[in-house]
């Protein structure tokens, strides 16, 4: 199945203990102000936590998918809106890694591991959510560069982040043949960002529209061969999903052992909920399916890291049955509190809005069981 080595249980215990100081305390704010954590972001890249998937010759830590779980894991534990500093920085990165050449790695890579610059992965569009393929920004080639049209939405980091991967239509009459990916920096002339969201939860994390009105790009700027983008899309989404697993699994883990320490604590009925056994079956329930969700993700990630056929499957069980896990756990944590769980004063009802996202993006839950099913079947 699954092991953590020495090193990435030090790291788990590293990254618990930086959460508990510094992330922590400061999630109820970054909730209740709706701002992107920059004193966070920094402090992830100083301890050198946002290059894990990188590569050392390319400035990462080369630690991998794995170890990029159980950071994620942690912090989400605390606070979502952080976890997703990690995982978006690798969901960037991975189509570089997945279809760069040498120049693009050597050019981009370095300025994301460190966390100089911010990556953001722009795929979805208003008319192209669970059907990606149907994109309409359109890339033409004219000479030495394509001149990009259209706009992206719901994308993550979008008007913080220096590097946005964007998939575009080269060829409409190829369908998901005609998709190609670029590189676009935020300075290109023609590039700017829409409307910013106002979300339900993972307030912390910025989401903006992108337009693209006539942008050009040097074909130097293009990832792998015209009519690859889709492909590298879907590639890049099979390596991202155990991170968004191991946001869910944190989550789960977080609400859980909120409800644990309450049901403890809370006396009704002359006594502690926790002599209840209503209350200690939902709890039972909720270990096992967190537990189950666990080993799932860490088996997905290490077969990512070990560049295994089955990453596809994989990837999307996992996701999916973590992040239907977290939103259950959290459902039923909160019910564990009663009231005093619904008000905002306690972070068990954040934890149950940040949930929902899980089960979203990066693919829905019912596209997570398209893939599987397609998987079983063909
Ligand atoms: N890796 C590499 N190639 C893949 C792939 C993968 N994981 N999945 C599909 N492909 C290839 C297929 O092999 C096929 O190639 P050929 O043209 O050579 O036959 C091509 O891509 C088209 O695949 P398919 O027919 O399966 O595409 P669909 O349009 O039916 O899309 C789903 C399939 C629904 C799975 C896809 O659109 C998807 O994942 N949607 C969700 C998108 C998403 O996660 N959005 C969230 C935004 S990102 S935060």
């Amino acid at each position: 199945m699954y092991q953590l080595s020495d090193e990435l249980l030090m790291l788990r215990d590293t990254v618990r203990r930086l959460v508990r100081e510094k992330i922590a305390p400061r999630a109820a704010e970054i909730d209740a102000k709706g701002e992107y954590p920059w004193d966070i972001k920094e402090l992830l890249a100083k301890q050198e936590l946002l290059g894990l998937p990188i590569p050392e010759e390319y400035g990462g830590s080369g630690a991998g998918v794995l170890a990029l779980c159980v950071v994620v894991e942690e912090i989400a534990k605390a606070c979502v809106s952080s976890s997703l500093i990690p995982a978006v920085q690798a969901l960037g990165a991975f189509p570089l890694l997945i279809a760069g050449n040498e120049e693009q790695k050597r050019l981009f890579l370095p300025r994301l591991a460190s966390g100089e610059q911010i990556a953001a992965f722009a795929l979805t569009e208003p008319g192209a959510g669970s059907d990606a393929a149907a994109m309409a920004t359109r890339a033409t080639r004219q000479g030495d560069e394509y001149l990009l049209n259209g706009g992206k939405c719901f994308i993550t980091n979008g008007g913080l982040a220096d590097v946005y991967v964007v998939f575009a239509m080269t060829d409409p009459q190829l369908g998901t043949r005609g998709i190609s990916a670029f590189v676009v920096e935020k300075d290109r002339p023609g590039f700017s960002i829409g409307k910013i969201e106002d979300k339900m939860g993972i307030r912390g994390s910025k989401t903006a529209e992108l337009v693209f009105d006539d942008v050009r790009l040097p074909v130097a700027n293009l990832l792998g061969r015209e009519g690859e983008g889709f492909k590298i899309a879907m590639g890049t989404l099979d390596h991202s999903r155990p991170g968004i697993g191991a946001q869910a699994v944190g989550l789960a883990q977080g609400a859980l052992d909120l409800a644990v320490a309450w049901s403890k604590q809370r006396v009704q009925f002359g006594g502690p909920l926790a002599q209840l056994q209503g209350i200690q079956f939902m709890l039972a329930d909720m270990e096992t399916q967190t537990e189950a969700a666990r080993g799932l993700v860490y088996r997905a990630a290490t077969l990512v890291d070990q560049e295994s056929r089955e990453i596809n499957k994989f990837s999307a069980m996992a996701k999916m049955f973590a992040s239907d896990t977290a939103m259950r756990v959290t459902t039923d944590a909160l019910q564990v509190f009663g009231g005093p769980g619904y008000m905002r004063d306690l972070p068990v009802e954040r934890m149950m809005r940040d949930a929902k996202i899980t089960q979203i993006y990066e693919g829905t839950s019912q596209v997570q069981r398209v893939i599987v099913a397609r998987s079983l079947l063909k």
